[in-house]
Order: structure tokens, then C-alpha cells, then sequence
């Protein structure tokens, strides 16, 4: 029998609650392709215990007669990735290593350079586990063989083309009551041109997305239930795609099972694209009105930007009106929403930054930006890495979030951008968590105040950075918003204590608290 251990690494950017879905995901596929003549193990590598992976890889080598272990390693867990494999070459153990997720697929070379033994699967990676273990079972493999490889061999980099697998496998789930479950209903996205967004490789007769069928995705929630869990997340990129029957199927699915809560993703013109009808119209709306109807709780919105320009630059293919108009007709609707912003880019003007700043003060719904202080990620296989390329503003390399860094092309800009990115540094890991439990539970009242107080601050914050510079040479941070973020910390530290919820988010998120506490006391 054939063992297989796949390993899910967990840094700072992945929440401890966050389900190993992508190795899940591949069990399911190698259960499904070969039955009982396998033997997969699920494992978690989390930095937050096992810093350099040394203590996993030890536990490996007690074990006897392991054939493949398989290590999927998203942003943020590079370094975490690679004390794991050193220790396991020192120790002597020499499976057949094969490595996915994100960083390996944009960054194969910082992998095979250390590694040269490694297969990289880049993409989604299904088919191409099977594949390998198929191969490895005959004894002597070829790679060629397998789709979404890179390999090396002869001291050349071999390619071989990438195939999405079309086949929903329903997945291993690990101890799904231990975290905030995902489920997937399509795969990809049908715009697919946003040029900050790097998305799975395929190849060019492929199309940009597709749908699971709909009874599996809908037998994969009624199963769940069976298993206590009530809460869960769309994992799909673009849930609504181009098929509207599709997701008003699930709508009517998801009523018939009932007593859910679910989040999703969209872009802005899932909900109005003004160059439709205004029969699809009425039809998206009410497509909305049944996914609430059905459990439909939270909404994530790929906003981006509030400038009609910079909208242009990231390639997003609407314009700011039409997405204050899509906000505001699920705000009226009544499902809670986050909206994803991305303020601060290397080309980013003043007068862009007043006109972001201008939608979102003569608006209500600045509240609900998932993060406003947020700058670009300029990742590896992105138009908008070629384009500061180009403009000879791209910056180094870093594996471990496969991003480069860059220069701000406006001073102005550059100064206010490294003020409000110093303060997010500085409140991040308490935000983000308290944000990770506002968007897993749903109903986290402290955590969900919390989170639209610090925005709100926030943009005040911004507002008074931008009106201080025509004091001159004066951009600066005014003391009043430190005293206000420490406080607001304060508050929701004496909440949490008060309410005794327990819960590993809420313990982590309670120790980040402590950190930033102690850290600013000094500003009292
Ligand atoms: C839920 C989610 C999150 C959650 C939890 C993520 C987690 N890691 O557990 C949170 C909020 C923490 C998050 C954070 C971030 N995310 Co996110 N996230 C998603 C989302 C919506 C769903 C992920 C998912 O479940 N996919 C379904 C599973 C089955 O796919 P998968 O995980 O990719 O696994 C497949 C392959 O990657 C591969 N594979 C993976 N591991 C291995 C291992 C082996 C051995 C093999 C053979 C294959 C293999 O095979 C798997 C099955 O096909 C995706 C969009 C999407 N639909 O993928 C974005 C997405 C993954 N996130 C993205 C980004 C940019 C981020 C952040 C960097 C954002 C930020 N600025 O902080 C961070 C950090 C990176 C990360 N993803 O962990 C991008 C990644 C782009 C890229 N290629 O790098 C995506 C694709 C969204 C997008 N279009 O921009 N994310
Ligand atoms: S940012 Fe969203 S809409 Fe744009 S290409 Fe990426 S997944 Fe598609």
C-alpha cells in the first residue's frame, strides 16, 4: 500500500481557524482515484508551534515506510517550508517530495534550486497528485507524464502543461468542527484580466472558469450539516461567475436545507453591470434577496478602489459610480458586506487619494472596508509586476509572499503611504483577528464594533494626513488617533474578559491584544 502524507503549512498570514482545504481537497481526490490501496494522512505544520518544522519532521522519521509527502505551502510559510525539508534530508528521510499552493507555483526556482529532487505542482492539483502516485507505483516514474509538473532533470527545468481538473472530489475533512469550513462551487474567475491578481495557470484553451455541478456542491453542505456545522464560506473567486441559474440553483438548494450561514465573493457587477438589461438587472437583485433568504450572511466585494483612474490601472473593467451603486443595493438589501480595498499603489496620485477619500466620507459605507491602509501586492506573473518593471520602479524579490517591492512614484503620496502602512503594522495582528472571528462567526458583536471603529478611525486619520499637506513639509500623524486606537484596544480587551467566550480565535486574538497593549503603553 501506498502512504502518503500531506502536510498543510500555516504562517502568519493563514488564521489558526482556517481549514486545510487544499490538502483535504487532494485526499478526497486520491481516495477517491484509488480506494483502500492508500493510505493518506493528513498532517498541519503551523509556525506558531513548530517554528522551523524541525519537531514535524522528526515525528516523520518514527514512522516506518513513507512513499510521498506532499507540502502545500501558501504565502507567508517559505522559511517554515524549508526548515522542514532541510531537517528532513538531515535526518535521512528521503520520500518522494512533492510541493504546491502558491509559493511553489510562482516560485518553483527558490524551491528546485534547494530541492532538486522535488516535484513542483503548479495549479489547481488534483490530477496531478493521482498522476505522480500512479507513476511512483509503477516503479520507475515519468514525469513527462504528468500534467502541471516542473521538474529537474539533467540540471534542465522541465514544464509540463497545466490541466484543471473539472471533477469535484469531495474532500478528506479534517476535524471540520475545529474550523471555519469551505466549500467550493466553481473554480477561476470569467473576468480574469485585474492586473494586480495572480491566479492558477492554465492552459490557453481552457476556459477562465467553471462550475461544480450543483446537487454535488449542494450534497457536500446537507453532509456537513449532518457533522454540526451551521457556519461556512464559499471558497470561489467569483461565486456567481457567468451563470446566474447556477447560483440562484444553490439559493434555492441552501432554503430546501436550511439553517445556514454562509459568506461569499463577488465583483461589483455580480449585483449591477450597467451595461445589462434591466431584466438581468431585477434578476441579479433578486438573486441576492434569495441567497439572503437561503443564509447568505456576509459579502466579500472586490471594490478596490474609489478612483475611476487607478480603478482602470488595476484592469477591473468598472467604473467607481456603478460600484457605489452595486454597495449600496446589497447595503439596502440588508446582508453585511466587506469590501476589498486596495488604497496605496506605486502609482497612485494625489488626486486619486482625495477621490477615494471623497466617495468614502459622502457615503455610509467606509465601515465596512476590510482594510483601508492596505498597499498593492505586486506578485510575480502580474501585469502590474511588468508594468513598474517598465516604469523601473520594481523593487526585490521575496519568496515568501511572492511579491516584489517597489518605489511611489508622488513623494506626497509616499510619505502619507508609509505613515498609514507603519500604522497598520503596528494594529494589524489585532485586527486582523479580531476581523478573522467578525467574518468566521458571524455574530461577534465586540469583534465586529471593534473592527468598523478602527476603520472609521482610520479614515478620519486619512482625512487629516491629506489636509496637512498644505501645512508644509508637515505630514504627520496627530497624537489624538494613537490615544483613540489604544483605547478602542483597550475596550475590546475588557469586552472579551467580560462576555467569557472561549475559543482558539479568541485566544489568540486575546494574546495579540496583550502584545499591542503593552508595546504602546508607553503612549499614555
Ligand atoms: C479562503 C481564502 C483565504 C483565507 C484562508 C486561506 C488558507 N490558506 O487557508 C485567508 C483569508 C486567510 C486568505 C489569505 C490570503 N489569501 Co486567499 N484565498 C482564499 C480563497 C478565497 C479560497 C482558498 C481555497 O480554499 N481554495 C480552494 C482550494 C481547494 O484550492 P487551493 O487551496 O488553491 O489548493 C489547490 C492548489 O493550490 C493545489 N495545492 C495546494 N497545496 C498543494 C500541495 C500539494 C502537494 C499539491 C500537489 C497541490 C497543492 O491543489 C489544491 C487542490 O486543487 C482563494 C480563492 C480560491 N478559490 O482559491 C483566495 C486566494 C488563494 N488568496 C489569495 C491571496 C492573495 C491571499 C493573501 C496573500 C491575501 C493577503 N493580501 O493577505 C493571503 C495569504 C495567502 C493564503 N491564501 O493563505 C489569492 C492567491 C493568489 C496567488 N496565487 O498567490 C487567491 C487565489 C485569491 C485571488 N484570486 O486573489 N485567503
Ligand atoms: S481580482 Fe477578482 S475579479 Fe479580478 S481577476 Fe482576480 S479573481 Fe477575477
Amino acid at each position: 500500500m501506498i502512504k502518503v502524507f500531506l502536510i498543510r503549512c500555516y504562517g502568519t498570514m493563514q488564521p489558526p481557524n482556517a481549514e486545510p482545504l487544499a490538502v483535504e481537497t487532494l485526499a478526497g481526490a486520491l481516495k477517491q482515484r484509488f480506494g483502500n490501496q492508500i493510505n493518506v494522512e493528513l498532517l498541519m505544520l503551523d509556525e506558531r508551534d513548530d517554528p522551523d518544522g524541525s519537531k514535524l519532521a522528526d515525528r516523520l522519521a518514527s514512522r516506518s515506510a513513507i512513499d510521498i509527502v506532499g507540502l502545500s505551502i501558501p504565502q507567508s510559510t517559505y522559511f517554515l517550508a524549508l526548515g522542514f525539508l532541510n531537517r528532513l534530508r538531515e535526518i535521512l528521510i528521503s520520500p518522494l517530495i512533492v510541493l504546491g499552493h502558491a509559493l511553489p507555483t510562482h516560485a518553483p526556482d527558490a524551491f528546485l534550486s534547494n530541492f532538486p529532487d522535488a516535484l513542483i505542482v503548479r495549479g489547481w492539483g488534483e490530477t496531478a497528485i493521482c498522476d505522480i502516485v500512479e507513476q511512483y507505483r509503477t516503479g520507475s516514474p515519468d514525469w513527462y507524464k504528468v500534467h502541471s509538473l516542473m521538474f529537474m532533470q539533467g540540471g534542465r527545468v522541465i514544464t509540463t502543461p497545466v490541466v484543471w481538473p473539472r471533477t469535484l472530489s469531495s474532500p478528506l475533512r479534517f476535524r471540520p468542527l475545529d474550523f471555519f469550513v469551505r466549500i467550493e462551487s466553481s473554480r477561476g474567475c470569467h473576468y480574469d484580466v485585474c492586473t494586480f491578481c495572480t491566479r492558477q495557470p492554465r492552459g490557453s484553451k481552457t476556459s477562465s472558469w467553471f462550475r461544480f455541478p450543483v446537487d454535488l456542491v449542494l450534497k457536500e453542505v446537507a453532509y456537513l450539516q449532518t457533522q454540526g456545522i451551521t457556519k461556512f464560506t464559499f471558497a470561489d473567486e467569483d461565486f456567481v461567475g457567468n451563470d446566474l441559474e447556477g447560483a440562484e440553483n444553490i439559493a434555492y438548494g441552501l432554503k430546501e436545507i436550511g439553517g445556514m450561514q454562509f459568506s461569499l465573493s463577488l465583483r461589483v457587477d455580480n449585483v449591477y453591470n450597467p451595461n445589462e438589461s434591466d431584466v438581468l438587472a431585477s434578476r441579479r437583485l433578486n438573486l441576492f434577496h434569495l441567497l439572503k433568504d437561503a443564509g447568505l450572511s456576509l459579502v466579500y466585494f472586490g471594490v478596490e478602489s474609489l478612483s475611476d483612474t487607478q480603478l482602470k490601472r488595476y484592469g477591473k473593467g468598472v467604473r467607481a459610480k456603478d460600484s457605489v451603486r452595486a454597495v449600496e443595493a446589497i447595503e439596502e438589501i440588508g446582508i453585511p458586506m466587506e469590501l476589498g480595498y486596495i488604497l496605496f499603489d506605486p502609482l497612485l496620485t494625489v488626486s486619486e487619494l482625495q477621490e477615494n477619500v471623497h466617495w468614502l466620507t459622502t457615503r455610509s459605507f467606509s465601515k465596512y472596508i476590510g482594510q483601508l491602509f492596505n498597499n498593492l501586492r505586486v506578485q510575480r506573473d502580474t501585469a502590474f509586476a511588468n508594468l513598474l518593471k517598465y516604469r523601473g520602479l520594481l523593487g526585490e524579490f521575496n519568496p515568501n509572499t511572492i511579491e516584489y517591492n517597489y518605489k511611489y512614484q508622488d513623494h506626497t503620496v509616499a510619505k502619507i503611504a508609509t505613515i498609514c502602512l507603519k500604522w497598520k503594522e503596528e494594529i494589524d495582528e489585532v485586527y486582523a483577528l479580531a476581523r478573522n472571528v467578525q467574518r468566521t462567526d458571524f455574530n461577534s458583536t465586540h469583534c465586529e464594533i471593534f473592527v468598523r471603529q478602527i476603520r472609521l478611525l482610520e479614515l478620519d486619520m486619512l482625512k487629516q494626513l491629506l489636509s496637512s499637506i498644505y501645512i508644509k513639509n508637515d505630514i504627520k500623524i496627530d497624537s489624538y488617533f494613537l490615544y483613540h486606537r489604544y483605547n478602542l484596544v483597550d475596550q475590546l480587551k475588557q469586552k472579551i474578559r467580560s462576555s467569557q467566550i472561549t475559543s482558539p480565535s479568541i485566544h489568540f486574538l486575546s494574546l495579540a491584544i496583550d502584545r499591542f497593549l503593552e508595546q504602546k503603553t508607553e503612549i499614555l
